[in-house]
Formats: C-alpha cells, sequence, structure tokens
C-alpha cells in the first residue's frame, strides 16, 4: 500500500528551494528546507521517551513554531497527537491523561512549576514528562537538540490514527475524537483545491493551534500549498493591520471579524491584496459579512465544520456566490443531507439535523464505542447535531444546534459541564447554563442559579457570607474549569422555568435574558 503518512504528503509538495520560508514568527523563522532535520530531531526525543506508533502524546503548551515540529515528529512516528487547550485547569488534564493515557506529556515549563503537572503525569502512570516552553526552552527542545535527526518516516494506511482532539460532551464528560491520517489528507487536499491556493499564497495565522481550525485547516492548507506562514503568537487584531498587507490568506473565528472591524486602521489599504478572507467556527452574522464587504468590498468566504469531521461546508470561492447566514455546499467527496430524527432524509428547505458521510469523518470516540454507535446511523451517516436547512441547489444553512452547546468566541462551551461544577457549590439548590448573544464573543456563558431556601442571593458585591455571588462561582470554579467555560455573568433566581416534563426550558430563559448584553 501506498504510503499514507501525512507528513509524506506535506514533504512531497514542498517548495522546490530550501530555503523557502514556512513559518515566520517574532522570535525568528523556520525554512522548508530545515523541516526534516528539525523534525527528525523531536521524533528522535519521542523515541527516546519509547514512544511506538500508536501511542499517544498529550500536549498541552502554548503556540510555538517547536509546537508546530513536535507535531510533525509525531505524524513522523505515528504517535497519536493530542493537543490540548492550555487554558484547562490541572483538574480537567487530569481526566485527559487519565483518558488517552499517552506514553509522554509535553507541558507548559511555568505550568509544571506552579502546579507539578510532572507529579500528576506520575499520579497517571506516564513515564515521561517534558516540557516546552512559547520561548522555545524546556526539556524536550533540549533533548532534541542533543540527538542526531531520525530519518525514519513511519508508513501509515489511511486509517492509522494521526491525533484525538477532544470536544466535550453532552454528558459532561469529553470525548476523544479519533482522527485518521487518511482524514487528514483528504480533508486537506480539498481545500487547498476549494479555496483556491496559488504559488505565493502567505498565510497570516493568529489561531489557536490546539483546534482544528488553525492546526488542520489552517496549517495544513499552507503546508500544502509549500506556502509562508506568518505565525502570530496570538489574534491581536492591531497586529493583524500591521501584517495583512503582506498576507493573501486569512483564516478565522467570527470575533476575528468583528474586532478587525473596530479596529483603527483597518481599511482596504490594508486588505486589497488579501485573496481571501475565510470565516467559520461559529456563525458568521450577517451584519458582520455586510459590514465587512462594505468596508473591504469582499464578501468573507464562511465554511461550516467540527472537530469529528474537518470542514464540510464552505461557502463557494470564484465559482458562485457567497451568501451571508448560510455554509454553502457539501465540500467535493462528502455527502451530507437534513433528516428528521429517525434519519429519513427531508425536503429541501425543512429544517433538520444535518447528516454527512465521507472520507474526512472521523474513526469514533476513543474508548467510547457505544458513544460512537449512536452517533452513526446504520449506512455510515454521522450526526452531526447541527440544525440545517438545504436548498435545491444543495446550499447549507445552519439554523441552529440539536446538541446543547455554546460557542464562545469559537470555543465550545458544553452547559452541562458547567451545571455539573455549579451544583457542587455549597449554598446552591440548581442551576442552569445558557448561552447568550454577544456583540464580541458571538455567545457568551451564562450561569442562571437557584440558591438554597434561606441563601442569600446577592448581586456582583458579593456579600454576605455564603451567599452565591458572581465572585463566589468564580472562586469555586476557578481550579476547576477553564477560563473560557466560566460564566460572564450569574443571574439568581427563585426557580427554573419548568416544561410538563420537568425538562428546565432553556430556551424561555435564553429569551428572558436576550438583551443582557
Ligand atoms: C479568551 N477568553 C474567553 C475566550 N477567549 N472567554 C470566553 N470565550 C473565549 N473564546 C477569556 C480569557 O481567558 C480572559 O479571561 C478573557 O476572556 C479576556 O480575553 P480576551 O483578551 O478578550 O480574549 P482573547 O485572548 O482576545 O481571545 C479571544 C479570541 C480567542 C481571540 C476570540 O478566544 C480565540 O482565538 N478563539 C479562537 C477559537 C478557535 O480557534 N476555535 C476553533 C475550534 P480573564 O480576563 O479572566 O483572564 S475548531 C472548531 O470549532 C471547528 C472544527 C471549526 O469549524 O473550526
Ligand atoms: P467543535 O466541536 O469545536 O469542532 O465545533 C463544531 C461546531 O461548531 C459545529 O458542530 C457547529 O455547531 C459549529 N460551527 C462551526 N462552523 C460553523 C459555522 N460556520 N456556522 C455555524 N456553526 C458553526
Amino acid at each position: 500500500m501506498l504510503d499514507q503518512n501525512l507528513y509524506t504528503c506535506f514533504r512531497d509538495r514542498r517548495p522546490t528551494d530550501p530555503s523557502a520560508l514556512f513559518l515566520r514568527a517574532d522570535r525568528g523563522s523556520l525554512a522548508y528546507g530545515d523541516l526534516d532535520g528539525e523534525t527528525g530531531q523531536y521524533a528522535a526525543a519521542l523515541a527516546a521517551c519509547g514512544v511506538s506508533p500508536g501511542d499517544r502524546v498529550v500536549v498541552q503548551v502554548g503556540k510555538s513554531m517547536e509546537f508546530v515540529l513536535l507535531y510533525l515528529a509525531c505524524l513522523r512516528v505515528g504517535a497519536v497527537f493530542v493537543p490540548l487547550n492550555p487554558a484547562y485547569t490541572p483538574t480537567e488534564l487530569a481526566y485527559f491523561l487519565d483518558d488517552a493515557k499517552p506514553q509522554v506529556l509535553v507541558c507548559d515549563p511555568d505550568a509544571d512549576a506552579t502546579h507539578d503537572l510532572a507529579a500528576l503525569a506520575g499520579e497517571a502512570g506516564i513515564g515521561h514528562c517534558l516540557t516546552l516552553g512559547m520561548d522555545g526552552s524546556g526539556s524536550l527542545p533540549e533533548a532534541a537538540a542533543a540527538l542526531p535527526p531520525s530519518d525514519d518516516i513511519i508508513h501509515r494506511e489511511r486509517d492509522d490514527l494521526a491525533a484525538i482532539l477532544y470536544t466535550s460532551g453532552t454528558t459532561g464528560r469529553s470525548k476523544g475524537a479519533m482522527i485518521t491520517h487518511g482524514n487528514l489528507i483528504s480533508n486537506g487536499l480539498v481545500l487547498h483545491e476549494y479555496w483556491g491556493w496559488v504559488p505565493g499564497d502567505v498565510l497570516l495565522h493568529a489561531l489557536p493551534v490546539f483546534h482544528v481550525h488553525g492546526l488542520f485547516v489552517a496549517l495544513h492548507c499552507a503546508l500544502l500549498n509549500g506556502s509562508e506562514v506568518i505565525f502570530l503568537d496570538a489574534f491581536d487584531p492591531a497586529r493583524l493591520v500591521a501584517e495583512l498587507p503582506g498576507a493573501s490568506v486569512l483564516m478565522g473565528v467570527p470575533t476575528f471579524y468583528v474586532r478587525l472591524l473596530n479596529t483603527p486602521g483597518f481599511d482596504r489599504s490594508v486588505s486589497d491584496g488579501v485573496r481571501v478572507f475565510i470565516s467559520g467556527s461559529a456563525p458568521l452574522l450577517p451584519e458582520t459579512f455586510d459590514q465587512f464587504e462594505a468596508l473591504t468590498g469582499q464578501p468573507i468566504l464562511e465554511r461550516y465544520g467540527m472537530t469529528e469531521a474537518g470542514m464540510i461546508t464552505s461557502n463557494p470561492y470564484d465559482d458562485g456566490e457567497r451568501i451571508a447566514g448560510t455554509v454553502g455546499y457539501a465540500l467535493p467527496g462528502i455527502h451530507a443531507r437534513v433528516t428528521d430524527r429517525d434519519g429519513a432524509t427531508l425536503p429541501a428547505g425543512e429544517i433538520g439535523i444535518l447528516e454527512i458521510a465521507g472520507p474526512n469523518v472521523f474513526a469514533g470516540y476513543w474508548n467510547m464505542p457505544e458513544k460512537t454507535a449512536e452517533e452513526f446511523r446504520t449506512d455510515g451517516h454521522f450526526i452531526t447535531g447541527d440544525m440545517a436547512t438545504m436548498a435545491e441547489d444543495g446550499r447549507i444553512t445552519i439554523v441552529g444546534r440539536a446538541k446543547d452547546l455554546i460557542i464562545s468566541g469559537g470555543f465550545n462551551v458544553y452547559p452541562k459541564e458547567v451545571e455539573e461544577q455549579l451544583d457542587q457549590i455549597p449554598g446552591v439548590r440548581e442551576s442552569c447554563v445558557i448561552g447568550l448573544p454577544h456583540p464580541d464573543l458571538g455567545e457568551a456563558v451564562i450561569a442562571v442559579i437557584v440558591p438554597e431556601a434561606g441563601g442569600e442571593a446577592v448581586g456582583a458585591s458579593g456579600a454576605g457570607a455564603g451567599a452565591i455571588s458572581s465572585e463566589s462561582v468564580a472562586t469555586f470554579l476557578a481550579d476547576r474549569l477553564a477560563r473560557f467555560k466560566q460564566p460572564r455573568q450569574v443571574v439568581l433566581v427563585d426557580a427554573l422555568p419548568r416544561n410538563a416534563m420537568g425538562k428546565v426550558k432553556k430556551k424561555a430563559l435564553r429569551e428572558d435574558y436576550a438583551g443582557l448584553f
């Protein structure tokens, strides 16, 4: 069988000039010609930790060029890359370590110093804990630098795992989506073609690299094109204004575009050289699309995807209209249908659940065969949990979510996970977490709490022993949940609205507080 290692696929499409730049970061740069040697050293460091094909490598570190080298090295040795949001607390990390059972944990040196993550890894039975800082320091780069580079690129079949990406679950337990080399190669090549990548394209990269959007969609397109990437540590709109004139492609979540529109100096002189602005991970509001087009003359290209399937649909690049509020058409090779709850396909225009099939669809949830089975139809279609309509011509509009999910600034928050924590706060009788429209983040997380009878319901001041307040909730959650999952506001009520079945009427709550921001 032909080698299906994603690294080989990137390698085959590299620029012929070895000095051509791959990453240009503030701290330095990395040329395509140096990739084999540098990733070979990281591969040697992984081998020295006993990493074999199929072993997991959990990585919870900030964005850096070395992070990318580590990712590519994992592909080379056939390890399964498991990136985690650095915002996750040690309590959250412990769950992922226990579930993924990695051979190696790579963490941030400061986080290790503060929380003794090496000890945490030890308790989870992980023999190797290495560090990697955003400044390129740490025991992993030191180990790599001291080793001769490995020349190996292990042979992989299409179905071999390349990564596990955790997505929070409706049950409150995160599920690890198993993503194969075949998934990544097929989706990368389709996007590269569909979005019209051309020689000389330069990608401006300001996304985090622990999710599909920044790691797979953005970086893979650039690698498949042999493109230069302006690799920023994080999203800073003023910095984007400064860098955009040297770029031809930008990918971002809707919050990027909302903030760019409010940034002084962002105008046509900055945007004119950009070939395409791409948005996804959360719904782009039609007013953002309109304002952006009015200012720059360019319609943002909105696409839709999810961790389990990479990119699924896209508005057209050049052959058709980009319509605000729609996510375009199923990408080539991907089949999409809108169904009722029993899986029967609905006529064009009717609202139902979006189901998809194709080479992009993941191999299932790690260690959760029952959960996996629940989310697939017998004919292999994956049930996305997104509500959609499909027009006669196949154009898809996402109209809502069947799954109880909040997307805040492009990060997913499952209310159940937050509610489970809130319910443990002394003085909380019950809680309900909802997402409300937020001008910057798209949706913001809100906690609606019923205090115990007699418990003091206080406002923002937090006065009163044992009283539930925004502050006491924040203090309780600080070590338990990543910051982006924590409620932006706490609302205290006497009782939650319920339907005849006793289920909390979240829709009613969302309507009651719709104007909070
Ligand atoms: C940061 N904070 C947030 C968020 N980000 N709170 C809620 N939602 C967020 N998204 C917290 C910080 O911890 C901080 O807390 C406070 O908010 C202020 O942050 P701020 O400076 O405003 O945030 P930022 O650092 O500017 O980040 C906002 C951001 C960032 C740039 C929108 O969240 C971001 O890069 N999002 C991209 C997410 C992404 O890549 N998603 C793709 C998932 P404090 O002040 O208390 O310290 S992949 C996916 O969804 C699928 C596959 C797809 O289709 O792509
Ligand atoms: P994640 O679980 O982080 O992969 O997030 C995937 C979810 O993000 C999808 O199931 C959708 O609910 C949402 N999503 C991604 N892109 C879009 C988009 N363009 N419009 C609306 N929702 C989107």
